[in-house]
């Protein structure tokens, strides 16, 4: 060290009195300083396998291509994804989305916590069917007017399908901040093992999926799979099997430019039995 850095140490506050060793501890032998000593005894080193397994949080898997994909074979049985990117043809799903935007009643719907604290969708829908739908502790009245152009697409759906649907939840997400949150279509009116078919129009947003983890893991998420699904303009996306008993889903908001969007989910419903009102 040169002269000067020397003397400034010296001078400097945090420099140690003179003549004591910076390694003196009263009472007991010091090792050398740089060894791995302590005193006399050795130190030895034993590796332990740690009592967990390291667990590794799985790599979202993003679903593209059209196709059949078997999601997961447990814990209740087998679920399914169908994905028909283009299903309707560019220029029949642009006429389609503007008739819907300006001509459906949408509305922002007001659900309810369990414990009866209120709050609005951060989205505009609106119910088409036979009967009334609940979720989230709040009501759609039935609403058997159906809109030309979604009879259209409910019969190019059910030809598609090979499926019958009697109702219809339409989806407004005016901009990014517009979501849905982690939930799974399970009401008892939808019946067990519902199929979904569910068509977007409009910016492209991203379809979440994760699987629900098991019951050891007390509603922790962290290390369950997760799948993403970008639907974009025109794309049909099917979800049949235990897809809702066994996953769930989302459209999160996005903090980046996004037009607005609408998305109409096909579905069965079934009157509910008294009992489970
Ligand atoms: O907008 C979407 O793609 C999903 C809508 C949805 O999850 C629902 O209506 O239950």
């Amino acid at each position: 060290m040169g002269d000067k850095r020397q003397r400034a140490r010296v001078q400097g506050s945090w420099a140690k009195p003179a003549g004591k060793p910076s390694h003196s501890v009263a009472g007991r032998q010091q090792p050398v300083p740089g060894s791995w000593n302590t005193g006399n005894v050795p130190r030895t080193y034993e590796f332990h396998q740690p009592a967990d397994p390291v667990r590794v949080i799985p790599v979202e898997k993003v679903l593209e291509e059209a196709g059949d994909y078997e999601i997961s074979q447990g814990p209740t049985g087998v679920s399914r994804l169908r994905l028909l990117p283009g299903f309707l043809p560019v220029e029949e799903a642009d006429w389609m989305f503007a008739r819907l935007m300006a001509e459906l009643p949408w509305s922002q719907k007001t659900n309810y916590r369990m414990m009866g604290e209120a709050y609005e969708e951060p989205r505009l829908t609106c119910w088409y069917g036979e009967l009334p739908y609940t979720y989230s502790h709040s009501t759609m009245e039935a609403n058997p007017q159906w809109h030309p152009v979604l009879t259209t697409l409910r019969q190019a759906i059910e030809r598609e399908t090979c499926h019958t649907f009697n109702s219809l939840l339409c989806n407004l997400y005016r901009d990014g901040k517009d979501s849905i949150a982690w939930h799974s279509d399970d009401e008892p009116s939808l019946g067990p093992q519902p199929t979904i078919a569910s068509l977007s129009l409009g910016d492209t947003r991203a379809f979440s999926l994760r699987k629900k983890p098991p019951p050891e893991e007390k509603g922790d998420y962290t290390y369950t799979e997760k799948l993403r699904v970008p639907l974009s303009h025109g794309t049909l996306l099917i979800m049949e099997g235990c897809t809702q008993e066994d996953w769930q889903h989302q459209v999160a908001k996005e903090y980046h430019d996004r037009g607005p969007r609408i998305n109409l989910t096909f579905r069965t419903i079934y009157p509910e039995h008294p009992s489970k009102r």
